[in-house]
């Protein structure tokens, strides 16, 4: 049976590992951080995810994945490992030069690396190859390597890993033919296979496509908002074009993909990559904005129902939340909030009230994740408790225009 060792157990390690485990490899998962490995190997998934929880159980269980803070010698070894951005908005590959020691200090003629961890382009071939080749092997001669990003859904992970086209970077061809046979017993979508350098850049332009033009939403919501129309009604209408698809504003661009991955491109290519830049600022910006609006509406001291605090709709996840950064810094600015979001567990220094508590307590109304608990609120009602104008709807789910079609 072939040994496939995982480094890094967060949201895409884990749920692969897991995967790996159940369609008949033997996996070693590994992560530096003790909790989790406590967490793991008591037959818990310490990520909330659909389905994660169950799988994690049984493969653990039945013994397919064993986890440790160590390596050990594999056919497969895969770098799933976090790439945080720093302060200068670059990259920090601390964890991907660490497991990539890692790797090598274990690695074995034959054996083939894939790196999975989002990078700045030419990570793969710069700086993973070299430490690899510290193990004294030759890259693409005794050992093979790959690039092969994630792009899955948070919420959807375990369906979109094994549903989802897969693009596979190859340092030469039978380092990539390798890489699919790997996926292939769990991927059932078509895999397409490139070189290293142009799988990297896939992975970036995916997420900056998105933040671009969601930051074109955002910016059609200035003008709107500016020039006295409803922005929902301009995009709606916008859209019945036939080639035209506008997504949607809202109180900026969070998660730990999006918000973070364009600036890869921007700090490989500064001279290239004026828009997507400039998107990533006006998304980064969405939160002032929002905060300016309340601040406009009432003053520090009124109380307001914050409805969501985590990053997008329908998850339990808050990194780099625009809804979190406008609720501590509403709350520093001396609000008194009413925090609800049916998703999230605990939030740090904050106490989550329920829908009917904030709702019973709050003088106004800030929505800012469009959950589905929060849609079917019965907006007459909402209306006659807070009035128009505290009623502040950052997603739209509420506040739509005012179009009549005529059939
Ligand atoms: N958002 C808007 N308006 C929209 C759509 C999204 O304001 O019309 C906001 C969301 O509220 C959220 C943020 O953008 O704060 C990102 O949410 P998302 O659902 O667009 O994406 P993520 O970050 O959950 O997942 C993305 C996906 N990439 C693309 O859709 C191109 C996913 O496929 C990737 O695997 C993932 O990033 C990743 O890991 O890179």
């Amino acid at each position: 049976m072939e040994q496939i060792c995982v480094l890094g157990l967060g949201y895409i390690g884990l749920p692969t590992a897991t995967l790996a485990a159940s369609s008949g490899y033997k996996v070693r998962g590994v992560d530096i951080d003790p909790n989790v490995i406590d967490c793991l190997s008591a037959g818990r998934a310490h990520i909330a995810e659909p389905e994660l929880q169950a799988s994690v159980a049984r493969v653990i269980a039945d013994g397919s994945l064993t986890v440790s803070s160590s390596p050990c010698p594999a056919d497969v070894f895969l770098i799933a490992v976090p790439t945080p951005i720093k302060e200068d908005k670059t990259a920090d590959l601390n964890c991907v030069t660490h497991a990539a020691q890692m790797i090598s200090e274990n690695l074995q003629n034959g054996a083939l690396v894939i790196v999975e961890s989002t990078v700045p382009p030419g990570t793969t071939s710069n700086v993973v190859i070299p430490i690899l080749e510290e193990s004294g092997l030759s890259a693409g001669k005794d050992f093979y390597v790959a690039y092969c990003p994630e792009r899955v859904l948070p919420g959807k992970i375990i369906i979109e890993l094994m549903n989802n086209d897969r693009v596979i970077g190859g340092l030469n061809t039978e380092s990539a033919v390798r890489a699919a046979r790997f996926y292939r017993r769990f991927v059932r979508a078509d895999m397409y296979i490139t070189n290293l350098i142009t799988a990297e850049i896939v992975k970036l332009v995916e997420n900056a496509f998105r933040d671009v033009n969601v930051a074109f939403a955002n910016e059609i919501s200035l003008i709107s908002q500016q020039l006295g129309a409803n922005v929902w009604e301009v995009i709606d209408l916008a859209n019945k074009h036939p080639r035209v698809n506008i997504l949607n504003p809202g109180p900026g661009v969070g998660g730990h993909c999006i918000a973070v991955d364009p600036w890869f491109l921007v700090e490989s290519v500064p001279e290239a990559t004026a828009l997507i830049k400039a998107a990533r600022q006006l998304n980064d910006s969405m939160p002032e904005r929002i905060i300016s609006w309340v601040e406009s509406v009432v003053p520090p001291g009124a109380k307001i129902a914050c409805l969501g605090a985590a990053y997008k709709a329908n998850v339990g996840d808050t990194r780099e939340s625009p809804a979190l950064r406008i609720i501590y810094s509403l709350k520093e600015k001396g609000y008194e909030l009413y925090v609800v979001d049916p998703y999230v567990e605990n939030l740090n220094g904050l106490v989550l009230v329920s829908l009917n508590e904030a709702l019973d307590s709050a003088d106004c109304l800030l929505l800012l994740v469009d959950h589905d608990e929060f849609k079917s609120l019965d907006i007459d009602r909402l209306r006659e408790k807070f009035g128009n104008g505290r009623l502040m709807d950052t997603r739209g789910i509420w506040v739509k225009g005012r179009t009549i079609r005529v059939s």
